[in-house]
């Protein structure tokens, strides 16, 4: 089974334009979104949630645990749904929310994305319940396809407060072949992606408890070229490990068409108990002339 729609809103002045689903095994990779624009302008081929492992300090797991339409509930706010789309307004602005709600074993968990009238996406996982009792990181892949102003003629770019203006603005430096990252925190990290005609991007902001790297989930971020064979949707990796490295063979990236892997690694310490929700999730901040 799955759900599935399109959004067009807001309904009397529409910024966001995209569909989305929410499918079963193998398909299963959270609130898929697809062909999503900004006012007028391409932002993603796609963007989902294809792989949530998790590693005990303890004698359990590790797990791989599938966001599907089959472990997902409907809740109060939309009782007669899977995927719950509801609109609010925050600090003036109105935002577009979308989000599942998951049961996976003792875990509950809420997949959200939020589609802000100004550009800003935030996706979002949520995180309540005790499976063991151990202290555990949640790993949380989403897989952005970004696809500004369509494919190809994209840039990434790093942020570190110690990098000289090397003719992308103070602290920006261009990546031109695939690579991986890993988040510091002491020099501001982030990523941009920029498409080289327009001038638009999109900036890409760690969450404060977004966490860093481990010898489990050995990157925070990848950088990859396009191609439609590393997009396995929910049979991204496996429990043990996240089978991304393997996409990394030097491809270039220098006005191509461009896939980012973001991972949050959530913690969970069980002295906490399994009430407290907690969440992950980057910041996605358009900039130029949208
Ligand atoms: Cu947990």
């Amino acid at each position: 089974m799955s759900e599935s729609g399109r959004i067009s809103w807001p309904p009397d002045q529409p910024v966001w334009t995209f569909d989305w689903r929410l499918a079963d095994a193998p398909d299963e990779e959270g609130i898929v979104i697809l062909g999503a624009a900004y006012r007028g302008h391409q932002v993603f081929a796609k963007a989902s949630l294809p792989s949530l492992r998790v590693q005990y300090s303890g004698p359990c797991g590790p797990y791989k645990d599938p966001l599907n339409y089959n472990n997902s509930h409907p809740t109060s706010r939309c009782p007669g749904t899977r995927v719950c789309v509801y609109s609010y307004t925050s600090g003036g602005q109105r935002a577009l929310s979308l989000e599942s709600y998951h049961t996976i074993g003792a875990y509950r968990l809420t997949h959200r994305w939020v589609f802000w009238e100004s550009g800003v996406v935030m996706p979002r996982l949520f995180s309540a319940g005790l499976q063991c009792p151990y202290d555990h990181r949640h790993h949380t892949y989403w897989r952005l396809d970004l696809d500004i102003d369509g494919a190809g003629r994209d840039l990434l770019l790093e942020y570190n407060t110690y990098t000289a203006d090397e003719g992308w603005g103070q602290g920006w430096h261009p990546f031109r072949s695939e690579v991986r990252r890993v988040k510091n925190p002491a020099s501001r990290r982030s990523w941009a992606v920029l498409d080289l005609d327009s001038g638009r991007g999109y900036h890409l902001l760690p969450g404060p408890n977004d966490g860093t790297a481990d010898s489990f989930s050995s990157a925070d971020l990848w950088l990859l070229r396009y191609r439609s064979g590393e997009d396995r949707y929910g049979r991204q990796g496996s429990a043990a490990a996240d089978g991304l490295d393997a996409y990394l063979d030097d491809e270039n990236t220098d006005g191509q068409d461009l896939v980012l892997w973001y991972c949050g690694h959530l913690f969970h310490r069980v002295g906490e108990g399994g009430d407290d929700w907690h969440s992950v999730g980057p910041d996605l901040i358009p900039f130029g002339p949208w």
